[in-house]
């Protein structure tokens, strides 16, 4: 009997022993793990513009997405509830993401052909099943032109959830990490200060007059996501720089170095490759409403700006000149910055992107013209591209030649009397591209 109660003490004292250490493992090989979601995910929730939890909701796993649906982690987008929440910190915040990517733990990228350092960079694409062979296109010449050298990673951003095809094909095309998100729904519907009826008289009068998109409920979904949201995707928290792809681009040149690292050596926030005229009807009020942010806010109005590319009257009207923003690399963190969010707000606030349809070209155009220095805009004449109907071809043959382009000079818009190109090289006194009279 004595014999059997010792026994029992040394099966109880094992079994305390190994529930402390069983303890004491978990929480340690935690700790590294946890490190990183919490930068990602607490960055912009430590600044206000992130509420509620969700630090885990972010895959870390360092495999393609994909990969880990089998083991039901996709789709992580909706777990986190990125609410409006009031401005950030500025974007020079030492707690935003930051470059070069660091490459330790979950968030390191796989190595690449390109030798140096990566940015902490991602390719961004908003997109619904029905686009999967049209973005499959596009990505694929990114590849071929450019990131299978970097294999940067591709965030595949949806207000539906991606369907098995969707994943498979894009998953096969990317050499980085390909990364699915669900979009919430507070940021894919109307806000609850929207007047339904008025906004539907307006669908109806545009549908009448033959506005493009003008009847479209998603598209002014869509416009207003890309303005004020998709930056701040919980996937999207990770990065510090994107590059938006849309479905059916083309790039016609080799890019053979980094744009991301260009960007960000030479201090750069927001580039194009192609400019031009705004349908006026889409956006009747929008610079009234620029107006008023600018004189509430005269703090995020930086002191050089592009106020003489959007104005030919220094501010009083707006001549329509944007930024086309299928084409975008720019910084994240600029776009979380508290001038950024505070413009959005207030432009969201009042209600154009329902009563009018204003799109998130002019809505990011005038913001990196007035609230970014002229300096911080770059124009990328070396990357080819066209989205229906622009085309954008290198002005310089010697430069195509170098780059490989396929694309014909004579369809460049640049220089054409409907681009703003033009004007962005004389703001800057910028000399033009050698050739570019005979490419007119
Ligand atoms: N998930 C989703 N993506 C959309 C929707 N509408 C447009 N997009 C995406 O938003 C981007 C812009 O749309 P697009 O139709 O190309 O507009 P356009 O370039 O102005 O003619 C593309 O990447 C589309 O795939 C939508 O309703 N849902
Ligand atoms: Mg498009």
């Amino acid at each position: 009997m004595a014999g059997s109660t010792r026994y029992l003490r040394y099966i109880i004292a094992a079994f305390f022993a190994l529930i402390f250490i069983f303890f004491i493992s978990s929480s340690s090989t935690r700790t590294i793990g946890q490190q990183y979601t919490q930068t990602a995910a607490d960055i912009l929730k430590n600044q206000g513009i992130l509420r509620g939890g969700g630090s885990g909701a972010i895959d870390t796993s360092g495999k393609s997405t994909f990969a880990s649906d089998a083991q039901g982690k996709t789709d992580v987008g909706n777990v986190v509830n990125p609410a409006m929440g009031p401005a950030s910190t500025e974007a020079s915040s030492p707690k935003q993401p930051t470059s070069p990517n660091t490459g330790i733990g979950p968030t390191a990228f796989p190595p690449a052909k390109a030798p140096g350092a990566r940015m902490n960079a991602t390719f961004v694409t908003l997109a619904r099943n029905s686009d999967v062979w049209e973005i499959s296109r596009s990505i694929r010449q990114v590849e071929d032109r450019f990131n299978h050298a970097y294999n940067y990673d591709w965030v595949f951003l949806n207000d539906g959830d991606f369907d098995d095809t969707f994943k498979k094909v894009t998953t096969a095309l990317t050499s980085g990490k390909a990364r699915y998100g669900k979009i919430d729904k507070e940021h894919w519907g109307f806000p609850d200060f929207i007047d339904q009826e008025k906004a539907k008289k307006v669908r109806e009068d545009m549908h009448e007059r033959k506005i493009i998109y003008g009847d479209s409920i998603s598209y002014r979904h869509m416009c207003r996501y890309e303005s004020g949201f998709f930056f701040r995707h919980p996937l999207m928290l990770e990065y510090e720089w994107y590059w938006r792809v849309e479905p059916s681009i083309e790039l016609y040149c080799d890019i053979a170095y980094d744009p991301f690292k260009f960007m960000a050596d030479n201090k750069k926030k927001y580039s194009f490759v192609l400019s031009l005229y705004e349908y006026v009807e889409t956006i009747p009020t929008l610079w009234d409403s620029v107006k008023k942010f600018m004189k509430q806010h005269p703090e995020h109005i930086a002191d050089n700006n592009s106020m003489e590319f959007l104005s030919d009257d220094g501010g009083v009207t707006y001549n329509h000149c944007h930024f086309w923003s299928n084409f975008e690399i720019g910084n994240l963190n600029w776009l979380r910055s508290k001038a950024y969010v505070e413009y959005f707000d207030f432009l969201d606030k009042e209600g154009g992107f329902f009563y009018e349809r204003w799109g998130d070209a002019p809505i990011h155009s005038i913001a990196a013209g007035l609230m970014l220095p002229k300096e911080e805009i770059h124009f990328f004449n070396d990357i080819a591209y066209y989205h229906v109907p622009f085309t954008h071809c290198p002005t310089g043959e010697q430069m195509r030649l170098d780059l490989k382009c396929h694309c014909n000079p004579k369809d460049n818009f640049d220089w054409n009397g409907y681009s703003c190109t033009n004007r962005w090289f004389d703001m800057n006194k910028l000399p033009k591209p050698e050739g570019y009279e005979k490419e007119q």
